[in-house]
C-alpha cells in the first residue's frame, strides 16, 4: 500500500502536485537568505553612492539594485504557486510582505529593468549634486543644507525668492528622466498584478488601497481646522512684517516666506509670529552653536534619551561608520538618513549636522529609525521593518515631543525654565512645525499617485503640483512657473523615490505614541508639558512594539503600545487644544482659508 502510494506520488508531474506548507517554508527560507544577501549588497553600494556621488558609484549602485529587484521579482512570481493555499498567519504574512516589498518595481525584461535602475540612480545623484551659486557659477555654490540655513535666517523677501528659484532650477533637467522612471516602474507594477506603482504603495497598510486613501482623508479632516487657523494667523503676521510682498488677493501665503524651502515646516519663522510681550524662549540651534557642540555631542543627546528609557548605547560601529558633517571635498547626499546596512548591528546615520535649529529634533528622528532597526533585528528577514512605514517615521518624533523646557534644563541645555506664560508661545512654536506640515505630508503622494496612475502627464507635472499645494497648503509660488519647471523634483523624496504618505501618518501616530508613553510614565497633567525621559515603563512599552517589527498587522502593534487599534488624530488635537482656543480668539473676524483659481487646471 505504502509503495503503491509512493509510486503514484512519484509518477505525478511535479507541477500537478498541490504545494504543501513544507514547500512554502522551504521557499521562504531560500527567499529570505537571498534577500538578506542582496539587500546588504544594495545598501552598501547605495551608502557608497550617497557618500561619494560620481558616475562610477552611480553605476555600481544601479547594478546592485538591479540584482536585488530581479531576484525579488522572480521570488514574487514563484510565490504565486502558493496562491489560495491555507497557511498559518506567519507564513501568509511573509508572502504578503514579499509581494509588497518593492518600492520600485521593475519590468521583467532585463534591458528595461537595467534602464530603470540607471535612471533612478541618476535622479538621486542629480539631486545630491544640486547646488545654487548666488554669485554666479564661479562664486561659492551652496548645497541644500546651506540653502536651508539661508531660508531659515533671511528676512528679505527678494533674496528669499532668489534662493527659492535658484534651488528649484536644479530640477527641470530631471523631468524627462522622471517620466521615463514612472513608465518603467509602472510596467513593473503591472507585471506584479497592481494597476500602477502608486496602488502598490497604497497596498502596504493592511487594508485595501481604497480604504487607505479614505483613511488618510478621514485623518486630514480631523486636523484641517487646526491648519486653517494656523494659516490665517501666520498670514496676518507675515503681512504685518512684509506688507504687500506677503499679501495676495486670493489669501494664499507666498511659499518662500515660511522659513523652509518647501514651506513644509514653519518653525523657522516663529520669531515673526510670536505673540507680543512673550517671555523669551530659546532657540536650540543657537544654544548648540554657543556651546560649540560637535555633531557627535548632538547625536549623544539623542542616544542618552533612548538609554534613559532602557535601550542600549549605540554600537561602536555606529560611531566609526556614520557621516555626521558635510565633507569639504566631495558631493554627498546631505538629506538626513538612517541606515541598517546589514539589517543587524551595522547601523549608521548620514547627516550634515551644522547646529541649525531643526538639527536637534532631526537627530532624534533619525535615532528613532536606528533603534527600531536594532530592536527588530532578531526577527526573520521579511519581518525586519516598521509595523508600517509611518511607524518608522514616528518613533524618534514621539521622543522629540518630550523635549520640554524641564527636560532641557535637566540635561543642562538651558539654565532656567521659562515661566508658565511661555506655554502658549512654545505650543505655537511646535505647531509651526507639526501642524504646518500636515497638508504638505498629504499632498506629495497625492501628486505622485496622480502621476503613477497616468491622470497627470509629464507636461502637466508642475501644474498638478501647484494645484495641490494651493489646495491643501494654501501657498503660492514666489515666481512665475511654467510647464518646463519641475518643482516636485526639487524635493528629495521625489528623485529618491521615497514614499511620503508615511510622514503624514507619522505626524498623527507620534502623538498617539507620545500620549501612551506619557500615560505609562505615570504623567497626568496637560499633554503638551509631558516628558517621559527616564521612564523605564514608557521604554518597555516602546520596546515591545519595536521588537515586533512588521511581524503583525500594524493595528496589533499600535494596540500593544497604546491600546488603540485605529490611527486617530485626537491625541494631536488634545495636545494643541489650548493653542486652538487661543488661535480662534486671535483670528476673530478674520476670513479663514483662501480661494483657488476658477479652473484649477489653469492654476500656476
Ligand atoms: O525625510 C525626512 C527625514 C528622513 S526619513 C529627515 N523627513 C521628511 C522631510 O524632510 O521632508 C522628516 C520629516 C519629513
Ligand atoms: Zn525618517
Amino acid at each position: 500500500m505504502t509503495r503503491l502510494l509512493l509510486f503514484a506520488f512519484l509518477c505525478l508531474p511535479a507541477s500537478a502536485q498541490p504545494p504543501t506548507i513544507g514547500n512554502v517554508m522551504n521557499f521562504l527560507e531560500r527567499a529570505e537568505a537571498d534577500l538578506l544577501k542582496l539587500n546588504i549588497d544594495g545598501q552598501r553600494t547605495e551608502w557608497v553612492l550617497e557618500n561619494f556621488i560620481n558616475s562610477d558609484t552611480e553605476a555600481i549602485a544601479a547594478q546592485a539594485n538591479e540584482r536585488l529587484i530581479a531576484r525579488t521579482t522572480e521570488l514574487i512570481i514563484e510565490a504565486r504557486k502558493f496562491d489560495g493555499l491555507k497557511l498559518p498567519p506567519e507564513l501568509a504574512r511573509k508572502l504578503l510582505l514579499l509581494k509588497l516589498s518593492l518600492g520600485m518595481p521593475a519590468p521583467k525584461d532585463a534591458k528595461l529593468r537595467e534602464e530603470l535602475t540607471v535612471v533612478a540612480a541618476g535622479l538621486g545623484g542629480t539631486y545630491g549634486k544640486g547646488k545654487y551659486c548666488p554669485g554666479g557659477p564661479k562664486e561659492k555654490c551652496l548645497g541644500i543644507d546651506e540653502l536651508d540655513v539661508q531660508m531659515e535666517k533671511l528676512r528679505d523677501p527678494k533674496k528669499l525668492a532668489e534662493i527659492w528659484a535658484g534651488w528649484h532650477s536644479i530640477a527641470p533637467p530631471m523631468r524627462d528622466s522622471y517620466s521615463r522612471f514612472v513608465e518603467l516602474s509602472n510596467q513593473g507594477a503591472r507585471e506584479l498584478g497592481f494597476t500602477d506603482t502608486g496602488s502598490l504603495w497604497r497596498a502596504g497598510y493592511d487594508m485595501t488601497p481604497e480604504e487607505f486613501s479614505a483613511d488618510l482623508e478621514r485623518l486630514w479632516k480631523q486636523v484641517e481646522p487646526l491648519y486653517k487657523e494656523l494659516h490665517a494667523y501666520t498670514r496676518r503676521k507675515l503681512i504685518a512684517k512684509y506688507g504687500a510682498a506677503a499679501q495676495r488677493k486670493d489669501g494664499m501665503i507666498p511659499a518662500h516666506m515660511l522659513g523652509n524651502m518647501w514651506a513644509q515646516e514653519w518653525g523657522n519663522v516663529y520669531d515673526l509670529v510670536a505673540p507680543p510681550a512673550t517671555p523669551a524662549t530659546y532657540n536650540l540651534g543657537d544654544i548648540l552653536k554657543a556651546r560649540k557642540s560637535t555633531p557627535r555631542q548632538v547625536v549623544e543627546f539623542g542616544e542618552n534619551f533612548f538609554v534613559s528609557l532602557g535601550f542600549q548605547k549605540l554600537p561602536e560601529l555606529f560611531w566609526q561608520r556614520s557621516l555626521l558633517a558635510r565633507p569639504a571635498d566631495r558631493d554627498v547626499v546631505c538629506h538626513a538618513s538612517a541606515w541598517a546596512i546589514d539589517l543587524d548591528q551595522d547601523v549608521r546615520l548620514k547627516m550634515c549636522i551644522q547646529n541649525a535649529s531643526d538639527d536637534f529634533v532631526t537627530v532624534h528622528h533619525e535615532l528613532g529609525h536606528i533603534y527600531y532597526d536594532l530592536a527588530y533585528r532578531k526577527q526573520p528577514v521579511l519581518f525586519r521593518g516598521g509595523a508600517n512605514d509611518g511607524f518608522h517615521e514616528a518613533i524618534g518624533d514621539a521622543l522629540a515631543l518630550s523635549i520640554t523646557p524641564e527636560y532641557l534644563k535637566k540635561i543642562g541645555l538651558i539654565k532656567t525654565v521659562p515661566p508658565p506664560s511661555a506655554d502658549l508661545p512654545l505650543l505655537l512654536r511646535t505647531a509651526m512645525d507639526k501642524i504646518a506640515f500636515l497638508p504638505f505630508g498629504l499632498l506629495v503622494d497625492k501628486w505622485r499617485w496622480e502621476v503613477f496612475s497616468g491622470e497627470v502627464k509629464p507636461e502637466g507635472y508642475n501644474k498638478a503640483w501647484w494645484r495641490l499645494r494651493e489646495q491643501y497648503q494654501g501657498v503660492a509660488p514666489p515666481v512665475d512657473r511654467t510647464d518646463a519647471d519641475f518643482d516636485p523634483g526639487a524635493k528629495y523624496h521625489i528623485p529618491a523615490n521615497t514614499p511620503y504618505a508615511r510622514y503624514f501618518l507619522a505626524r498623527i501616530y507620534q502623538f498617539q505614541f507620545y500620549r501612551a508613553m506619557c500615560k505609562a510614565s505615570g504623567y497626568t497633567g496637560p499633554l503638551n508639558r509631558c516628558s517621559f525621559f527616564d521612564s523605564k515603563e514608557a521604554g518597555s512599552k516602546l520596546k515591545a512594539m519595536l521588537e515586533l517589527g512588521q511581524s503583525k498587522p500594524w493595528p496589533e502593534a499600535l494596540k500593544a503600545m497604546t491600546g488603540e487599534e485605529k490611527a486617530d488624530a485626537s491625541a494631536m488635537v488634545e495636545y494643541f487644544q489650548p493653542l486652538l482656543v487661543w488661535l480662534k480668539e486671535q483670528n476673530k473676524g478674520e476670513k479663514l482659508g483662501w480661494t483657488l483659481p476658477a479652473d484649477p487646471l489653469k492654476a500656476q
